[in-house]
């Protein structure tokens, strides 16, 4: 195991995280407020977002792995052995060691810009697979990254699982294809796969309750947002006065989240004033859904070329691999 320590973090005097402040008071400065759904995943962000993956409502999850399980066979087959396995984002304990066992794998890199996450999920997958060498990087998976030494000689396979590509538009999302094709490499000999994860659009009323399950899990993670924004920037924002909402946009083909104002409000944020009327919302994140033409095409803009298509057993979800 070899590890780059970074603070990738920028924080003011105070130690407030800059980016966390401007990304809130931009976002809350729109005619539409919206804060970027990347600001869900503090802790308490993170143990929420796992709890709402064992909510039955929460299909994506399961449906992913249970594909995962399913083809394990076709993986070993179209990939083979003796890749670099580079997972963007610090890797689910359950769905990268069902892909690692797979495809036996020549070295695996995780990249993530929380380094806590990214040493939770080595220390866990050294234990399973003691001989696989692992180099994390911490890192933000968004721009072009240079991986370590020790894998540039091998072929390389990207993992993005869980749909995650659905909470960017497209712009966004094609940059994010085109500079996982830069790190990967897609001018070697043995060119660069990618298998990626995506969320299928299907009745709203499955969708909207997958984004609102009845325990309420998926609005306590709405909500720690403003939590979150009240902790870390000195913010007053009135929490019983907001209510959760999961909106199925047909048009844009995504499901929306808003945090709604069920009355008038006012509240600041570091120093900075703020009003809402009842019923005007906050925007905190989309979640798009694809077709398989809207996956390929994303992925084709993306400089992407689809290899092979799955989905589960009841078509609500699908994982496709592609070559650069
Ligand atoms: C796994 C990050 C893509 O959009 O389905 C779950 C996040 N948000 N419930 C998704 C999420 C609300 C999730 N991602």
């Amino acid at each position: 195991v070899s590890q780059k320590g970074l603070a990738l973090v920028d924080r003011d005097e105070d130690g407030v995280d800059r980016a966390f402040r401007n990304d809130v008071l931009e976002g809350l400065r729109q005619p539409q407020k919206a804060v970027p759904a990347r600001w869900f995943y503090d802790d308490r962000g993170s143990q929420l977002f796992e709890d709402i993956t064992r909510q039955p409502e929460y299909y994506p999850t399961r449906a992913e792995t249970e594909i995962l399980r399913e083809r394990c066979g076709e993986f070993a087959e179209l990939i083979g052995p003796g890749r670099a396995v580079v997972e963007f984002g610090s890797g689910s304990s359950v769905k990268t060691p069902v892909l690692l066992g797979c495809i036996d794998p020549s070295a695996y890199v995780p990249l993530d810009i929380a380094g806590d996450f990214l040493r939770q999920s080595v220390a866990d997958l050294s234990a399973k697979f003691p001989d696989l060498p692992v180099h994390p990087v911490e890192a933000d998976f968004m721009r072009e990254t240079a991986l370590p030494d020790e894998v540039a000689d091998l072929p390389k396979l990207g993992f993005f699982p869980g749909s995650t590509i659905g909470n960017m538009v497209a712009r966004t999302a094609v940059d994010l294809l085109r500079s996982m094709r830069a790190t990967l490499g897609h001018d070697s000999h043995d060119g660069a796969m990618l298998l990626i994860g995506m969320d299928l659009v299907k009745d709203r009323a499955v969708l909207e309750s997958a984004y609102d399950d009845a325990a309420g899990v998926t609005a306590a993670f709405n909500l720690n947002l403003a939590e979150r924004i009240n902790r870390e920037l000195g913010g007053t924002i009135p929490l019983d006065r907001l209510r959760h909402q999961a909106r199925w946009m047909d048009d844009y083909s995504r499901i929306e989240m808003h945090l709604v104002a069920t009355q008038d409000i006012a509240f600041q944020v570091s120093g900075e004033s703020f009003a809402m009327s009842a019923g005007e919302s906050i925007h905190t994140e989309n979640s798009h859904k694809f077709s398989r033409r809207s996956a390929f095409t994303l992925l084709l803009a993306g400089g992407w070329t689809p290899v092979r298509r799955w989905t589960d057993g009841e078509d609500r979800f699908s994982l496709i691999l592609a070559r650069a």
